[in-house]
């Protein structure tokens, strides 16, 4: 197998952020508390998935988390909302305002232009849970992996992507059994739902999701783009056309029709489109 050869792509606090051959790497670095993620780690993963984003080198994005804990060994992925950094009125930031952000970060895997991969070693709970099922596609630790809702325990509750995109990818009976009853799932239960599209070997999940990004590589960029608006679009209602539409506009620019039209308005003339019209 290939050896990765991951590059820091910034200094962070509560993640990190590396990349690798057209692969962007990004992973929550609190595993002491489980991987919860702070008003502090949000505002970075935002930053580091708009990177992602917008650097045209990169293909695929790796969502993933550092670890296991210092203090007992256990693994996990992200276990959501920090709840020690809630005040009455919400997540409380280092400045004193009352914000998260976690769903602009959601929004920003759900229409970024480029396939990104939950990568779960351990824990995926509550808002961490939620991040795994808006991401394209879910790789699970074999031995560590556990997906679990403590939303409903903690009152603090994901009502958009995180449960209802999550009931139509396992089903209405299943998501609310997900949410109404709080239980743990393994890899394997998870995988046989339909929300995990492989169990691997803890040893083996790293190298596992670099393999699968490097297989997405090698694909048309302009389809895996196309496919994963496409695919989104009904979900995402008036938003999603947007996404998908605003796509079409662009590979729109690419023909004769508009070259001519730009050309014929900067010559203040009445544009002659080819008299063509392709079925
Ligand atoms: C993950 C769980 C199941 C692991 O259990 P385990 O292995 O027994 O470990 P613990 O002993 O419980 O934990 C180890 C240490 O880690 C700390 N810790 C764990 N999780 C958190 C957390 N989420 N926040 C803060 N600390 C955490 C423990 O305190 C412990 O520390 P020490 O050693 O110092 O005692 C288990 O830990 C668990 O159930 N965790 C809580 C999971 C949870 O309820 N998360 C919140 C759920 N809600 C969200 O995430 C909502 C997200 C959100 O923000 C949102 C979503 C949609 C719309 C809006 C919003 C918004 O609010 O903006």
């Amino acid at each position: 197998m290939e050896v990765i050869n991951w590059q820091k792509a910034k200094d962070f606090e509560d993640i990190t952020y590396s990349k690798c051959n057209g692969v962007a790497r990004i992973a929550f670095n609190r595993p002491d508390v489980r991987n919860a993620f702070r008003p502090k780690t949000t505002k970075e993963l935002y930053e580091a998935f708009y990177d992602a984003g917008e650097d045209t080198s990169i293909g695929v994005v790796l969502l993933s988390a550092e670890g296991p804990s210092s203090k007992d060994g256990v693994y996990s992925f992200c276990s959501g909302g920090d709840q020690k950094a809630r005040g009455h009125q919400g997540y409380v930031g280092e400045d004193g305002y009352h914000r998260l952000n976690i769903l602009e970060v959601q929004r920003l895997i759900r229409f970024m232009p480029k396939a990104v991969i939950a990568v779960v070693p351990g824990w995926a709970v509550g808002g961490g849970h939620s991040l795994h099922v808006v991401c394209d596609l879910t790789l699970a630790s074999k031995e560590h992996a556990i997906f679990k809702q403590t939303d409903a325990d903690v009152t603090s509750f994901d009502g958009g992507y995180g449960s209802a995109y999550l009931a139509k990818m396992v089903g209405q009976k299943k998501a609310r059994e997900i949410f109404f009853l709080g239980r743990n799932y393994t890899a394997q239960e998870a995988f046989e739902m339909g929300m995990v599209n492989a169990v691997i070997p803890h040893a083996e999940l790293e190298a596992t999701a670099y393999q699968w990004a490097q297989e997405i590589l090698e694909k048309s960029p302009t389809s895996i783009k196309m496919l994963k608006f496409a695919m989104n679009l009904t979900d995402d209602g008036m938003v999603g056309q947007q996404v998908f539409a605003g796509e079409a506009t662009r590979l729109a620019y690419m023909t004769d029709e508009a070259k001519e039209g730009r050309d014929a308005f900067l010559e203040k003339r009445k544009p002659n489109f080819p008299k063509k019209w392709i079925p």
